[in-house]
């Protein structure tokens, strides 16, 4: 899953990923953008790995990528092809908002630059569908205009129509038809988006009050945000991760912004985790809220879902209670299951399968 920065110039994109990546990313001189591929934290998964001291351990993880397209500056207007493409293709954007530079800092102002910023997706969003419009005109025209051309037509005017009222990709009833139709786009206003309000180190402690009214509203039109100061998070991630936790409490931050972040986009993509677990490998996998067994089958290898038979669940919660799989499935805790059966978050599964 790959996530991408996105803000004004010098809201502290930079500053944040660092603080997320530890250390860890990749930096290139010749390319940009710079990817860092950051570990989902999960007690569950580290239980799992105590439990059962695998050879190979396979936690869930999660591409971000630095300043991703260059957004909302004047230069950002003429996009390298390779900036958008990276757009294009992440599965959620993270907003950075800077509200440290004013001081009291202004909830308003964050406000309407989150505003803005969608309205520039929309705008963006709006010449890839106008665009494909007058293609489709131009091949209407011709002696065999496809019925498959009709129907794309009318997904692609209803989504400019409701774009152009203001309003967002998820506020529209889509069918599966209209879904496919429109899925090719990769429309940027398709994208989760959570936002990250960067606020002085002097406010750390006070900021989810002082912005409550603002991530109430962000929330009401169905965006995550969260408030952080990326120079505090930047320093503390630099410490040794025994200290992290004391430096943190005494500065009133709860968690570490990465911790917080991650969870905003899980719940913004609405996904859940489950897991595969044996000596050999303990795995984390991320799936969407509804998905069934033959899905999840089918994100660990189409083989899977191809040939699937029945898959085998345990909960987390009786895997722990019973201390491993097998006792569990002694304690009769294990479910047999079919291909429609739903997933739960935190289930363990067993797929058998024949190709
Ligand atoms: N006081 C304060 N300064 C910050 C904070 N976050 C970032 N800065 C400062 O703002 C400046 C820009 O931060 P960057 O992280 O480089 O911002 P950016 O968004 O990556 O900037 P560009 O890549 O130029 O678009 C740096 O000098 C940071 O130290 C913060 O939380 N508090
Ligand atoms: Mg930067």
């Amino acid at each position: 899953m790959k996530v991408g920065i996105i803000g004004k110039p010098g809201s502290g994109k930079t500053t944040l990923f660092q603080a997320i990546s530890r250390g860890q990313a990749q930096h290139s001189h010749t390319k940009e953008p710079v990817h860092s591929v950051v570990t989902v934290p999960d007690p569950r998964f580290e239980y799992f790995v105590g439990l059962y001291n695998p050879k190979k351990i396979s936690p869930a993880t999660i591409d971000f990528v630095d300043d991703i397209a260059r957004l909302g500056t004047d230069r950002g207007r003429e996009y390298s092809d390779e900036a958008m493409g990276e757009l294009r293709t992440a599965d959620a954007l993270v907003l950075v908002v800077d509200a440290f530079e004013t001081s009291p800092p202004d909830p308003d102002n964050v406000q309407s630059e989150v505003m803005q910023f969608m309205e520039e997706l929309t705008f963006r969003d709006l010449m890839v569908l106008e665009n494909r419009l007058e293609r489709i005109a131009k091949q209407l025209r011709g002696p065999q205009a496809a019925q498959n051309l009709r129907v794309e037509q009318q997904a692609v005017e209803k989504m400019k129509a409701a774009l152009e009222q203001g309003q967002r990709y998820s506020d529209v009833q889509l069918d599966e038809t209209e879904r496919k139709s429109l899925a090719g786009f990769q429309l940027l206003t398709a994208k989760p988006t959570v936002v990250a309000i960067n606020v002085g180190e002097d406010i750390a402690s006070e900021a989810d009050e002082l912005f409550s009214a603002t991530l109430g509203y962000l929330t009401s039109i169905g965006i995550q945000g969260f408030c952080l100061s990326a120079d505090i998070e930047k320093e503390i991630s630099e410490l040794e991760e025994a200290d992290q936790k004391e430096y943190l409490a005494g500065l009133g931050i709860s968690e570490p912004v990465a911790d917080k972040m991650i969870r905003a986009i899980y719940s913004s993509c609405r996904l859940i985790t489950f897991f595969t677990v044996s000596e050999k490998e303990v795995h984390a996998w991320p799936l969407r809220t509804g998905s069934t067994a033959l899905e999840a089958a089918d994100s660990i290898h189409s083989d899977l879902a191809r040939g699937f038979i029945r898959a085998e669940v345990v909960s987390w919660e009786d895997i722990r209670e019973a201390e491993g799989w097998d006792p569990a499935k002694a304690a009769g805790k294990l479910k047999l299951v079919g291909k429609e059966h739903i997933i739960e978050d935190g289930d363990s599964l067993f797929i058998r399968f024949k190709v």
